[in-house]
Order: structure tokens, then sequence, then C-alpha cells
């Protein structure tokens, strides 16, 4: 059976670093359909059915550009049977932002917390399956620029694509997912149920893209807006903003449950 991984991760991350442990020489360059952004795909060493596909390095999946549209056009249209997302274990708390997004888009994932060799060397600890029960997928360390754990990566990725979903975990604040129920029963029921989470959550945030795809009547639009508008009184903001906050929020207390930073807290003497 063949499979596709798609590689996902922040600028700096280590991506293209992992892609070339994973791919060797097996690897063929073009372009994103209709743009200029390279795209980059490999056959898995030692697995030549799966095919990863390296995405563009993007902080988030929102709209606004170029390389994180090519990126969630690919995940949201192709949909890839997993999702390797690569993060930089020195720098969770940026590199979880992009996770939070993935995790809900019903694409299995396999988080990869790469730069574990300047973690160790730090003397830094993450609690990996701490991470993986916060995030609701599987977890592994890896050192990119080592080769430590790359293939083990891919292949827990591969496992994942047969045999599991990512349910995402987060749930945001009472009145936000008050509008996203009404707004999955309203416009995205007719859609396979594991998708319609991420639909109604970037409905949520006005997304023009994912609105302007969807025909959505104006009555219904209206509706949904009341929703939502409902929310922003609530809690005093706006409803992109509110989304961001609340992941920001929320992954503080992923980290505060499994990073445990050397000498943190220890007073200094100068
Ligand atoms: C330079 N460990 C360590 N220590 N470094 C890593 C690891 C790891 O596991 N993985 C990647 N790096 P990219 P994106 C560099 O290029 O793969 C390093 O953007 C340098 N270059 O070697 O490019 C990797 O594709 C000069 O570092 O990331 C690279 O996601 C001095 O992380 C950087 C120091 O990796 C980014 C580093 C001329």
């Amino acid at each position: 059976m063949s499979l596709k991984i798609a590689l996902a991760g922040n600028p700096n991350s280590g991506k293209t670093t992992l892609f070339n442990a994973l791919t060797g020489s097996n690897q063929f360059v073009g372009n994103w359909p209709g743009v200029t952004v390279e795209k980059k795909e490999g056959k898995l060493k030692k697995h030549s059915e799966v095919t990863i596909v390296d995405l563009p390095g993007i902080y988030s999946l929102s709209p606004y550009t170029l390389e994180e549209v090519v990126a969630r056009n690919y995940l949201i249209g192709e949909r890839p049977d997993a999702i390797l997302n690569i993060i930089d274990g020195t720098n969770l708390e940026r590199n979880l932002y992009l996770t939070t997004q993935l995790t809900e888009l019903g694409i299995p994932v396999v988080v990869a917390v790469n730069m574990m060799d300047i973690v160790k060397k730090q003397g830094d600890q993450i609690n990996i399956n701490e991470l993986s029960k916060q995030l609701g997928c599987k977890v592994v360390e890896i050192s990119a620029l080592k080769g430590d754990g790359v293939l083990k990566a891919a292949e827990e990725a591969m496992y994942a694509a047969k045999n599991a979903k990512t349910i995402p975990l987060h749930t945001f604040s009472g009145p936000v997912e008050h509008a996203i129920a009404h707004i999955e029963e309203a416009v995205v029921h007719n859609m396979p149920e594991e998708q319609q989470r991420w639909y109604a959550i970037k409905i949520f945030e006005r997304d023009d893209k994912v609105l302007s795809k969807m025909n959505i009547s104006s009555d219904l639009k209206n509706h949904i807006e009341n929703d939502i508008k409902s929310a922003e009184k609530e809690l005093d903001d706006d409803a992109e903003s509110i989304i961001t906050n609340e992941r920001y929020v929320y992954i503080a207390e992923v980290i505060k449950a499994c990073y445990k930073k050397k000498n943190a807290g220890s007073l200094t003497t100068s």
C-alpha cells in the first residue's frame, strides 16, 4: 500500500535536515501548483512505498502567507495519510502553535521533537510521554543533524497512517465552543466528521478563503455571525485573537506539564 506522509514544521525547526536524512538522494523537486514555491518529495529510505512530501516551513495554518496557503491547501485538499510534525525542542512554545492546529485537521499526526542533542546538552528535560498524552498523538525524540531517531519517527508516522486517529484534546473556552458547535451544526455537518472541527474553527475566525469555498447562504451567514459576535462580546476581543490567545494559554499549560528547564527558578548569586 502506498502512503503519503507530509512533513510539516516551522522554519528552522530542522525540516530540511530531516527530509534529507529520510530520503537521501531519492528526491524530486518541482513547484506547488500555480506558485513558485518549491515542492520537494522523496521516497522514504527502506520503504519505497512511502512518499515524504516536504511542506513549506510555516508558523500557522492561517491564510496570510503564500507558504501557509500552499501548505494548508495541500493538507485539506489532498489529505495525506499522516503528518510528521517536526518541532524544535529548544523552542517549544513557538513550535507547538502550529501543532495545535495540525492536530485539528482529522489527519493522524506524529510529533518529532528535534534538536534533542541541544536540549540534553543544556540539561533540560522534556517528558515525551506526558507531551504525547497532552497532545493526543505519538511523540518521538529526534536529532535530525545526528540522524538519531529519524527513521523511527517516519515509521511511527507510517503506523499512525494505518492505525491511529488524532483527536484534538484541546477545547476552547465555553463561549467559543458554543459558537463552534453551532457552526458545525449549521454549516459543516455534511463533511466527514473528522474534518468538521478544523473548518468550524476557521469559520469562527472568519477565514475568507475557507468561507469563499463554502457557498454559505446569506441567512446562514447572518446566523453564524450572531454566534461569533456573542462570543466576541462575552470575551471582549475579536474572534481571531480569541483563538490565538486561547491556543497560547493551552500551550503554556502543556509546557508546564512536560518541560523542565535546568536551574529554572534557582537564585543567581550575581
Ligand atoms: C545550520 N541538532 C542540532 N544541533 N542542529 C540541528 C538539528 C539537530 O537535531 N537539526 C537541524 N539542525 P534546517 P528548516 C547552521 O544550517 O534543516 C540545524 O528551516 C549553520 N548553517 O544544521 O535548515 C541545521 O529546513 C551554521 O543549521 O531547518 C541548521 O526547518 C551554524 O538547524 C538549522 C549553525 O535546520 C536549521 C547552524 C550555515
